[in-house]
């Protein structure tokens, strides 16, 4: 077993330490990117250093449904990050419109309420945000800021309850143990509203795929939002306030959020009339089992990959060899729940030559993913039907 603190102090250590000799390339301008090991982490694609931010490499989306700890990505706002944590005083507040607040340490919350355990996928708003065009401001990230895990916790509901809301409760606030590097920079503060956060599955989580969590994925705590964008997944998590007047941090008040339409997209280059706060997953597909470029024998070939939404289900997965003219179904593999990744399989013949697979799911709403890109400013949400282009031979 290794240390916690000597993993904290590795962690902050490694912040500056280059010592990636690999590096990939993303599909996209300036998409170069060094291979770095950060503790806990196999070599990752590292975006930026202070704070870390590190994009799974996408083939390990093709080696189990479940993404695993050392391979999950890691997204952090302010400089700094992560925390300075010692687990035997970490303690989580909960504090504002409640009969009793709560100041509870991680045995209290192992010991004091019914486990909970959930298959979620956590995506950052931006994944895949590098393939925007026209080209968009942040953080350039191919489609490796997602994953899917199992996550152990006890819901917030049970929390709340156990400190009893007064009359007026309106909302929740979640705040982590990162601060911001100085004056200026604002803290990084997420609100849910009350009847969201007491749904039963958002979850105060201190296990994922059987094991503590990783320092750089929220150790030792972290808010779970099954079918919410990963913003709202508050890591290191130590306050939570229950609010009974709605308040706007700078993270809900002016950055993540998309437009107020539809499709959550404006025409390319526009700026949006009205904005409200990212939320909901929208219906994604990948294929994983063959990478763009692939050559491939002639023949029969097994196609394979994932799809999720932000929990109404997948109902159908349907894969295209003629550029989108015709459409066949997938076969659907087992469901983990609806919040986790999907497993399709569709065998197709391909011809010698070049071809464009292409993959779109549907979920059990009705809702699909567009032919063209949606743009918005921010890059977030996208979602547009996956090419794959192999030539057999
Ligand atoms: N404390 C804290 N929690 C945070 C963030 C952060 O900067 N600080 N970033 C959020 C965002 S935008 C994302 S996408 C997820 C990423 O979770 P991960 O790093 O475990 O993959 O954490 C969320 N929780
Ligand atoms: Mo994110």
């Amino acid at each position: 077993m290794h240390d916690r603190r000597t993993l904290l102090a590795a962690a902050a250590a490694a912040l500056g330490a280059a010592t990636g000799a690999r590096a990939a390339a993303l599909p996209f301008a300036n998409g170069d990117r060094p291979l770095v090991r950060y503790p806990q982490k196999r070599p990752l694609l590292r975006l930026t250093t202070r704070p870390p931010q590190l994009e799974t490499p996408f083939e390990i989306f093709g080696e189990s449904l479940l993404t695993p700890n050392d391979a999950f990505f890691v997204r952090y706002h302010l400089a700094g990050s992560p925390p300075q944590l010692d687990p035997k005083a970490w303690r989580l507040s909960i504090t504002g419109a409640v009969e009793r607040p709560l100041d509870l340490s991680l045995a209290d919350l192992k010991r004091d309420f019914r486990p909970l355990d959930q298959v979620a996928v956590l995506q950052c708003s931006g994944n895949g945000r590098g393939f925007s065009e026209p080209r968009v401001g942040g953080g350039q990230i191919g489609n490796g800021m997602m994953g899917s895990a199992r996550w152990t916790g006890v819901p917030l509901k049970a929390v709340l309850e156990r400190a009893g809301l007064k009359p007026g409760a309106a909302q929740v606030a979640f705040n982590g143990a990162d601060t911001p590097p100085g004056p200026g920079i604002a803290d990084f503060v997420k609100t849910l509203d009350l009847a969201h956060a007491t749904d039963g599955e958002v979850m105060l989580a201190f296990a994922m795929n059987g094991q503590d969590l990783p320092v750089l994925n929220g150790y030792p705590l972290r808010l779970v939002v099954p079918g919410w964008y990963g913003t709202y997944w508050i890591k290191h998590l130590t306050g939570i306030e229950v609010l009974d007047k709605p308040i706007a941090p700078y993270w809900m008040q002016t950055a993540y959020r998309i437009p107020d339409t539809d499709c959550a997209c404006v025409l390319p280059g526009a700026t949006p009339a009205a904005t409200v706060p990212i939320n909901r997953l929208n219906v994604r597909a990948f294929i994983t089992s063959h990478a763009d470029g692939a050559r491939v024998r002639a023949g029969r070939l097994p196609l394979r990959g994932i799809a999720f939404d932000g929990g109404a289900g997948i109902r159908a997965v349907e894969i295209s060899t003629d550029g989108g003219k015709s459409w066949t179904p997938a076969a659907l593999g087992p469901d983990q729940g609806r919040y986790g990744f999907r497993a399709w399989a569709a065998p197709v013949a391909l011809p010698p030559g070049a071809h464009a697979l292409q993959v779109r799911a549907t979920n059990a709403e009705g809702e699909g993913q567009p032919a063209e890109a949606h743009w918005n400013p921010s890059g977030y949400m996208r979602n547009v039907i996956e090419t794959v282009r192999v030539t057999a031979a």
